[in-house]
């Protein structure tokens, strides 16, 4: 499945810009920019359907709303992006076929995308060779950047990926110093053997015990699972003093209700996957004092992400910026900002990929995250996060921090 939207158009010209994006060029009188603009296309690749769409929507709609303003500031002359979103269904074999289905356009200026880790590790090859710039507002796991040897041997591998959210080799050891700090020195572990949850429980466990907690327990569960009693079984008589969870919430919610029904009262803690109202209405009321980690400073204690949602709701999209909202939008700002230069007396856009690519590793600009730019490895240079907990059936941001 996949849209199309030429963001604050009218319905007809929205069909006229269909009509017309195949030779390039449409009409666009109505949206701030001049009449026979040549066509830019960011893509958008995410969850927009099953589990996980309440993030991926969320990441649809900022991509439109960076997309929006630009055009009505006419932000690239000459050029009116339009975006197309594709459903990845949170799968690496749909995600790769969206991506090919990208690089085959050549009016593909950009990609966002994709939100897990796992889709992601199927798309970069496809987008980096057709050399198509990808920003992940979501993926986490360090190898995407960095590669298997990040540890130890760190290694960009595409150079057209980065991401404007930071990795799990920060987030997990910023879950451990809080539960350690916390008294909670004894930790059941859990994770759902995808890349985004193994790679964060791993990270987590390093830093966990390097302070000197016990991990009680070391578990998995298959994502398809949804009856989580015989690990709970196994890790409740360990005594475990709190949870600590890799994966997403559409396994977690149930996970925190199944334990907590079962007496196993103490706090399941996740990361960045967790951190959705979701999670609370899987888990139930029991979920309060559950905890999350998530990217950066809460969007709604920064000017510039109060305006940023005040926007998203003006524009009256009917699912929540949610998680990544945030981050997506500074995504799609990162592509435009490079679209600036290196779309500036193209002929075309397929012609100027690496000058787009190289612009993108360049940029520096202030967000509504904060200020986005990129390391060597394509990794944002950012390393805030946020502990929420669930207070009163609802996240609470409990602290922002910037790791060092
Ligand atoms: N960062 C959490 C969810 C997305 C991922 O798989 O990385």
């Amino acid at each position: 499945m996949h849209q199309r939207s030429v963001v604050k158009v009218g319905a007809s010209l929205m069909v006229a810009a269909l009509a017309l994006s195949a030779c390039g060029s449409r009409s666009d009188s109505g949206t701030g920019t001049t009449s026979g603009n040549k066509i830019a296309i960011i893509g958008v690749m995410a969850p927009l359907s099953g589990d996980l769409s309440a993030l991926g929507l969320g990441i649809q709609h900022s991509v439109e709303l960076a997309v929006k303003q630009a055009n009505a500031n006419n932000a690239i002359p000459g050029w009116t992006l339009q975006v197309e979103a594709k459903d990845d269904e949170a799968k690496p074999d749909v995600g790769k076929n969206a991506a090919t289905a990208f690089a085959a356009e050549p009016n593909v200026a950009g990609v966002v995308g994709d939100l897990n880790s796992s889709v992601s590790q199927s798309t970069q090859p496809v987008l980096a060779t057709a050399k198509i710039v990808q920003v992940s507002p979501a993926n986490t796991n360090p190898t995407l950047t960095q590669g298997a040897d990040f540890k130890t041997a760190p290694k960009r591998t595409y150079d057209t990926y980065f991401r404007t959210c930071t990795t799990d080799a920060i987030q997990g050891p910023f879950a451990a110093q809080y539960m350690f700090k916390a008294g909670m020195t004894k930790v059941a572990t859990i994770h759902d053997k995808k890349s985004y949850g193994q790679g964060l429980v791993e990270a987590f466990t390093a830093e966990f015990t390097k302070l000197g907690g016990t991990i009680v327990g070391a578990e998995t569960i298959n994502p398809d699972d949804s009856n989580y009693a015989s690990v709970i079984t196994r890790i409740k008589p360990k005594g475990p003093q709190g949870v600590y969870y890799g994966g997403e919430y559409p396994q977690a919610g149930p996970l925190s209700q199944q334990m907590k029904a079962a007496g196993l009262t103490v706090p399941l803690m996740g990361g960045d996957g967790i951190y959705d109202p979701k999670f609370i209405v899987l888990a139930g009321t029991t979920s309060d004092g559950d905890l999350a980690t998530s990217v950066g400073a809460p969007t709604d204690q920064l000017a510039a992400g109060k305006k940023f949602l005040a926007d998203y709701a003006a524009a009256g999209y009917k699912d929540p910026a949610a998680a990544y909202g945030a981050y997506s939008f500074d995504a799609a700002n990162a592509i435009i900002n490079a679209l600036k230069v290196s779309l500036k007396d193209a002929k075309d856009v397929a012609s100027v990929r690496q000058a787009t690519i190289d612009a993108v590793g360049k940029v520096s600009f202030e967000g509504v995250t904060g200020q986005v730019a990129f390391d060597q490895y394509g990794d944002s240079t950012s390393r805030v996060l946020t502990v929420y907990k669930v207070v009163s059936g609802a996240w609470a941001p409990v602290s922002t921090e910037a790791f060092k």
